[in-house]
């Protein structure tokens, strides 16, 4: 399968990891957008938001739960982060492997404006 994702996954391409264990993995974005800009990834090849099952709600909540622990490990969990999925064209997707970003560590803008 020609993902990026699942490469890096497979160890094909390095990445800096900073969490994984069998099902999830999470390394720091090549270009981050943040001072902590860190994507969390499941292991199973889901393409997009939309691909998610009800088999997979486990998965989910674990990705969320990893989410919470770098986020803390990382010192922003008290003054605040994002976490954000782009799906599809519109959506900002670019790499069709699922993923979260988490941002943090500067002010961000509402998206209320
Ligand atoms: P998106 O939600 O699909 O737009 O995010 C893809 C992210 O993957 C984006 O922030 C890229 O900088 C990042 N990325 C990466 O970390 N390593 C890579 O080799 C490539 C993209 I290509």
């Amino acid at each position: 399968m020609d993902c990026l994702f699942c490469k890096i996954i497979d160890g094909d391409i390095p990445s800096k990891k900073v969490f994984e264990n069998e099902r999830i993995l999470a390394f720091h974005d090549i270009q981050p957008a943040a001072p902590v800009h860190i994507l969390i990834i499941p292991k199973k090849h889901i393409p997009t938001m939309n691909d998610v099952q009800d088999e997979d709600n486990a998965l989910i909540a674990e990705l969320f739960a990893a989410a919470r622990q770098i986020a803390k490990e990382h010192n922003i969990d008290e003054s605040g982060y994002r976490l954000v999925n782009n799906c599809n064209a519109e959506g900002g997707q670019v790499v069709y492997h699922l993923h979260l970003h988490l941002l943090g560590g500067h002010q961000m803008k509402s998206l209320a404006g």
